[in-house]
């Protein structure tokens, strides 16, 4: 397995978790980690290629802005350069379409279109809030290796927590990768012929996760498929195998409209309808407030 070599910022970003979890931890606050965005599985040590999994980040990003609104402070761990909180609302042209120019040689001035404020500033004042009350840890990963490394120094610090701590865990990780010893150090040669690329199965983490790391947590995984007929079977497959306290099961076609939420002993979906959609409602507000519900009554039950 290539986790055996920690990222090359791995200690940095082990300090901002420590610092961050450190500064939070006091009367009864609560702390949430998000992952996600998909992991890449290198086919070259030094990586020209990869093997990707498709998730922009937007249940991610989304989330973790209902989360803040909760009161919740959060560590949004995400693949670099996929959707993150408040500037996922302007990717691609938009903002710069919200801006004018006004051209005056040495005087120029750029201002945000009248017609814009009304979604810039409600935006821009929850960014601030949460960057100045340093509530939002912004961490990043690429590989499916990383990834790991990174959930681990996390769990470490968030152990610290006990129940107050919610893992959220809506990133798309690789179920299978090349190890470490197999793969070529330089970039793979078209000259060479057709690749012979061995995929092995990922170690499943959320075992030692829930049981050792963060035992007094309250952890939520996401699945995803493409086969309705089996969404939530396998999601009670994992609940059971993991132990961890709830499965949001999403398909991949209509996953920004309806999830199903999965305990051991109960199902319930959640959904919008297309007059919410249209209105700009996004599911991911109602998963977090489910989500706090759950995680408020675990709280109140919880014994150690
Ligand atoms: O990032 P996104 O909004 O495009 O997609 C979100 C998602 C489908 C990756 C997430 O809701 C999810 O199901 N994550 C777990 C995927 C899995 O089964 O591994």
């Amino acid at each position: 397995m290539p986790l055996i070599y920690p990222p090359s910022d791995f200690e940095d970003n082990r300090t901002l978790l420590k610092e961050f979890c450190e500064r939070h931890n006091k009367f009864d606050q609560r702390i949430v980690l998000i992952t996600s965005g998909g992991t890449t599985v290198p086919l070259e040590h030094n990586t020209v290629r990869f093997v990707d999994n498709f998730s922009a980040g937007t249940r991610g990003a989304a989330s973790a802005e209902y989360f803040l609104e909760h009161e919740y402070n959060v560590i949004f761990m995400h693949r670099l350069k996929s959707l993150e909180p408040f500037t996922r609302h302007f990717n691609g042209q938009k903002f710069m379409d919200m801006l004018e120019l006004n051209d005056r040689g040495p005087n120029t001035t750029i201002t945000v279109k009248p017609d814009s404020v009304d979604v810039l500033a409600p935006i821009l004042a929850s960014y601030k809030a949460a960057q100045e009350g340093g509530r939002i840890l912004y961490i990043n990963f690429t590989s499916v290796s990383d990834y790991f490394w990174l959930l681990r120094a996390a769990c470490e610090c968030l152990a610290a927590y006990g129940p107050r701590a919610l893992l959220y865990l809506a990133a798309a990780v690789s179920d299978f990768y090349v190890p470490s010893n197999q793969l070529p150090v330089h970039k793979l040669q078209s000259g060479a012929g057709v690749p012979n690329i061995n995929l092995q199965l990922v170690p499943k983490l959320l075992a030692p996760l829930v049981s050792l790391w963060v035992p007094h947590a309250y952890v939520v995984s996401f699945k995803l498929e493409t086969d309705e007929s089996i969404l939530i079977p396998k999601s009670r497959e994992s609940l059971n195998k993991y132990k961890h306290k709830l499965v949001i099961g999403n398909m991949l076609q209509t996953r920004r409209s309806k999830v199903v939420f999965v305990t051991l002993d109960s199902s319930y979906e959640l959904g919008l309808s297309r007059e919410q959609m249209l209105n700009g409602m996004e599911i991911d507000d109602t998963i977090v407030s489910n989500v706090v519900l759950n995680h408020t009554d675990f709280l109140q039950n919880h014994k150690y």
